[in-house]
């Protein structure tokens, strides 16, 4: 990354793509002998070198456990896994690194939340607020959790640009509530929602709100404090990071209140056969040899883009977006599916001559990767009546270019299937 890339101010400034391109080597593969168009960022994001090298170089000269040795190398592995946690505190404003818990995959923080949370708190005739836009992973943990408890699901409705309603969320929230979880930003239409209306409404009624920000963290800043949210969610491999690593905010008073989601090695302080005194925050809901490369390498990621600026990725992908919008209108029976105001740069579509999976084959052929299905979101593609949409998801590396080449790829498949 150039160093004036690191230092140049305000919001709207352009980023100098081509030097962020240079640093995802992923992008200049050629598959099919064309130039990669990767537009599946929704599905998972590429890394650029700075993630890859801090992750070789934890197994090349740091390699050790964390929280348990006293020689050299454990030292060296546990101060590069507290330093990430550190870091992933400041690019989502938590009050405290003890509030950043360290998971498996958003995946997993959801099934904590809802397990842990939700299990204890949850009783007969209680009720979870979600929306329509949710990914499977925010509806079945909390399916799971209503089975046990007795507790009852309420679902937001959309509309047809794929907003949710809110005034059907006003008159659901009732003293019934006991908690709303929610997708930030919907992985299938790109839909931003109105989380701080949200966020506010429920807590004037005391009810604790999580946010799922799989697909908000990777386009926007996020700040904890500022969104005043009791949980928070975030994929770190759709954001430059590894996989197989997931990371959990909570607020130190719910997650003090909390039983462990999973018991093992380094969440106890004590442990006889008669009684387990549980570890303090964050290590509680730790158990178990950490994902440590993915620790360092997320810790890496944020690092990377903390130094672009998530203001500035926010405001040239709100480009990306006009441009997309306008591109893509051109192409002959193309239908957007889901025209929210506030979005990100997520394009879902349809098109009258080819089914989704068949766009995504032939554009596959011209080297452009989307996603064609259900997004894992079959509510959503219920209310709009497909089983399917193609998906062209967005990233800060991507160009306008790219979106030429999609409009290109689009008019290919609509000449095949003529
Ligand atoms: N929540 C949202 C909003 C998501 O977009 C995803 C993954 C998940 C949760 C689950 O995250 P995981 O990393 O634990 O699997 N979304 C997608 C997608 O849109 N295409 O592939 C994965």
């Amino acid at each position: 990354m150039t160093s004036d890339l690191k230092h140049s101010a305000g919001a709207t400034a352009q980023l100098d793509v081509d030097a962020i391109r240079a640093d995802f080597p992923i992008l200049s593969l050629r598959p099919h002998g064309k130039p990669l168009v990767y537009l599946d960022n929704a599905a998972t994001g590429q890394k650029p070198q700075q993630v890859i090298d801090a992750t070789s170089a934890f197994y090349a000269s740091q390699n050790s456990n964390v929280h348990r040795g006293i020689h050299h190398l454990s030292q060296l592995a546990t101060e590069k896994y507290d330093a990430a946690r550190e870091s992933v505190c400041r690019f989502i404003n938590a009050p405290d690194s003890r509030e950043v818990i360290f998971t498996s995959g958003n995946t997993e923080a959801l099934n904590l939340v809802a397990q842990s949370y939700g299990g204890t708190f949850l009783g007969e005739g209680d009720e979870v607020i979600l929306s329509q836009l949710e990914h499977h992973s925010n509806i079945v943990p909390w399916q799971m959790v209503c089975e046990r408890t007795g507790a009852k699901l309420r679902v937001i409705p959309i509309d047809d640009n794929g907003d949710i309603i809110l005034d059907e969320f006003e008159k659901m929230l009732g003293p019934k509530t006991k908690f709303v979880s929610l997708i930030y930003v919907s992985n299938a239409l790109g839909t931003i929602n109105p989380v701080k209306k949200i966020i506010e409404l429920s807590h004037a009624q005391g009810v604790p709100v999580l946010l799922d920000s799989a697909q908000a963290a990777p386009h926007m800043p996020v700040d904890v404090q500022d969104l005043d949210c009791d949980f928070l969610t975030i994929a770190p491999h759709k954001m430059c990071g590894p996989t197989g690593i997931g990371v959990l905010y909570g607020k130190t008073k719910h997650l003090e209140a909390m039983p462990p989601f999973k018991g093992g090695g380094d969440m106890i302080i004590s442990v006889t056969f008669e009684k387990t005194t549980y570890n303090r925050l964050p290590f509680k809901f730790e158990a178990g040899t950490p994902n440590i490369a993915g620790v360092i390498g997320l810790g890496a990621a944020v690092e990377y883009l903390s130094a672009i600026g998530m203001d500035r990725v926010a405001a040239y992908e709100a480009e990306l977006l006009e441009y997309g919008k306008k591109a893509l209108r051109e192409v002959e029976g193309l239908t957007f599916i889901g025209t929210a105001e506030e979005r990100t740069a997520t394009f879902s579509f349809t098109l009258d001559s080819a089914h989704p999976h068949d766009i995504g084959q032939i554009l596959d052929g011209e080297g452009i990767a989307i996603r064609a299905g259900h997004h894992c979101a079959q509510p959503v593609m219920k209310h709009f009546g497909v089983p399917a949409t193609a998906r062209a998801s967005m990233a800060f590396y991507n160009t306008t270019e790219e979106i030429d080449a999609l409009v290109e790829g689009l008019r290919k498949v609509n000449e095949v299937f003529a």
